[in-house]
């Protein structure tokens, strides 16, 4: 999922897909781009470069925007854990066949690199298959699709919704037998994970989020964080070449139902990820409301290799809201660029929002990760290094301030044209077309 592994590449000429009619004249798009490479120059910042670059990027589409994380391990399954979805919108994918067309179809509507993130819950077989016992072939569709689409995979254990993880306590659980059953689910899915690694070229970053924790007010935290810890030394016990997987661990403030105390919390991970040298996955949802991802990415990269980030909106809690391009947002891919980190960073996006339609969902995510990632870019990274080291800080105030109307989005449409994907709201016209012809015919 690195930025330079073997086998990212763009899927759009894959899922390449124009939409003539309510796009602006492409002379216009094209003149509008002319004087914004211009404008840039101007400032050193090399436009097409910044397009090659942007481009290449990858960005991993989380598969549960699409099915409001239920999988299709059991079509009457209900989203536990801690985690919820709102909202009954028409046209939810029931199978996976309905939700790789609709993958499809945002992937047509999104330019760059992209890689599918997939949960061990939407696995395909003819019978129930326990989780602890999943195997690589029960994800072969995902992975026959994925290579037809020149996609990476990325994967999840999926530690929730299920019968043994209905006390809030997985990894973390008290009684050995259940706690094994998520141990040997883990380490069954770090066996798919490689396995998408090694059928498609490019590793597999496998992000381990449990939701263990307590409503209340617990007697003992430190137990539960020494068996989390002994747990997931076991899980990871089994060296995997990092040519093909990778393993990430997700911690989180609070879940509904967990309020008092949650056992993987962000410091319990930071320090797991540090010294065990896994990922460390940082989702935007899970701090306190004042506190940002974008502040936490420069310290922990002093101590972690890598991290794999969960772009999320939290509005007021953990509420998984559609990423929009916001402030938050824009600071977040500043951070991975300007620290030239974005070669040590998986980018996976992490939301579902059910109350509206969920490919425009998915489209809007993606390229407002891309539109902020290109705007991180085209920021004239000279001037405004040399105005911080000289204590100018009004110039790089105003310097910043500046790029924020810059003809950045001259660029980006530049870009949405030149990768054949719709400029403007243009796609949404696609996605109305879509509800109409195929997400409206399903039922409930
Ligand atoms: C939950 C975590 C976790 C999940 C997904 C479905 O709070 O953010 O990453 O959202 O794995
Ligand atoms: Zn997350």
């Amino acid at each position: 999922m690195m930025q330079e592994a073997p086998g990212d590449r763009s899927a759009d000429k894959v899922h390449g897909g124009r939409v003539g009619q309510q796009m602006p004249q492409t002379n216009s798009i094209t003149k509008a781009y002319e004087l914004a490479r211009e404008h840039f120059a101007t400032l050193g910042v090399d436009t097409e470069a910044v397009l090659a670059r942007v481009d290449a990027v990858p960005v991993s589409m989380h598969c549960w925007q699409g099915d409001d994380v239920k999988g299709f391990e059991n079509p009457n399954g209900e989203l536990t854990g801690g985690i919820q979805v709102s909202g009954n919108y028409p046209g939810r994918a029931r199978n996976a066949v309905e939700l790789r067309a609709d993958l499809d179809k945002a992937m047509s509507l999104i330019p760059g690199a992209k890689r599918l993130n997939l949960h061990a819950i939407y696995l395909e077989a003819d019978k129930p298959v326990e989780r602890d016992a999943i195997e690589p072939r029960h994800f072969a569709n995902w992975v026959d699709w994925a290579k037809a689409n020149k996609l990476g995979l990325d994967f999840n254990p999926s530690c929730f919704s299920h019968p043994k993880s209905a006390d809030n306590r997985t990894l973390s659980h008290p009684d050995k037998a259940i706690r094994q059953f998520w141990i040997d689910h883990c380490k069954a899915s770090r066996k798919v994970s490689e396995s998408f690694g090694k059928a498609l070229g490019t590793a597999s970053v496998m992000n381990i989020w449990i939701p263990d924790g307590s409503k209340d007010y617990p007697f003992d935290r430190y137990g539960p964080r020494e068996t989390l810890k002994a747990a997931l030394d076991e899980v990871i016990a089994e060296k995997i070449s990092t040519d093909f997987h990778y393993d990430a661990v997700e911690g989180k403030l609070f879940g509904i139902g967990a309020e008092a105390y949650t056992v993987g919390s962000n410091e319990f991970y930071l320090a797991y990820a540090a010294t065990r040298g896994t990922m460390l996955c940082l989702d935007a949802g899970h701090f306190h409301p004042t506190e940002v991802v974008s502040d936490k990415l420069s310290a922990a990269f002093q101590f972690v290799d890598r991290v794999l980030l969960h772009v999320s909106r939290p509005m007021r809690w953990d509420s998984d809201h559609v990423v929009l391009f916001d402030d938050e947002l824009q600071a977040i891919a500043n951070e991975l660029v300007r620290g030239d980190v974005l070669g040590r960073t998986a980018i996976g996006l992490d939301y579902f929002d059910a109350s509206i339609n969920r490919i425009a969902a998915w489209v809007i995510g993606m390229r407002n990760m891309r539109k902020a990632l290109l705007k991180a870019m085209l920021e004239p990274k000279a001037a405004l290094a040399a105005a911080e080291t000289s204590g100018d800080f009004a110039l790089r105030m105003a310097l910043m301030e500046e790029h924020k109307t810059s003809p950045w989005a001259a660029v980006w449409n530049h870009y949405c044209e030149s990768r054949n994907v719709p400029v403007g709201t243009a796609w949404f016209d696609v996605v109305k077309a879509y509800e109409r012809d195929v997400l409206a015919k399903r039922e409930a």
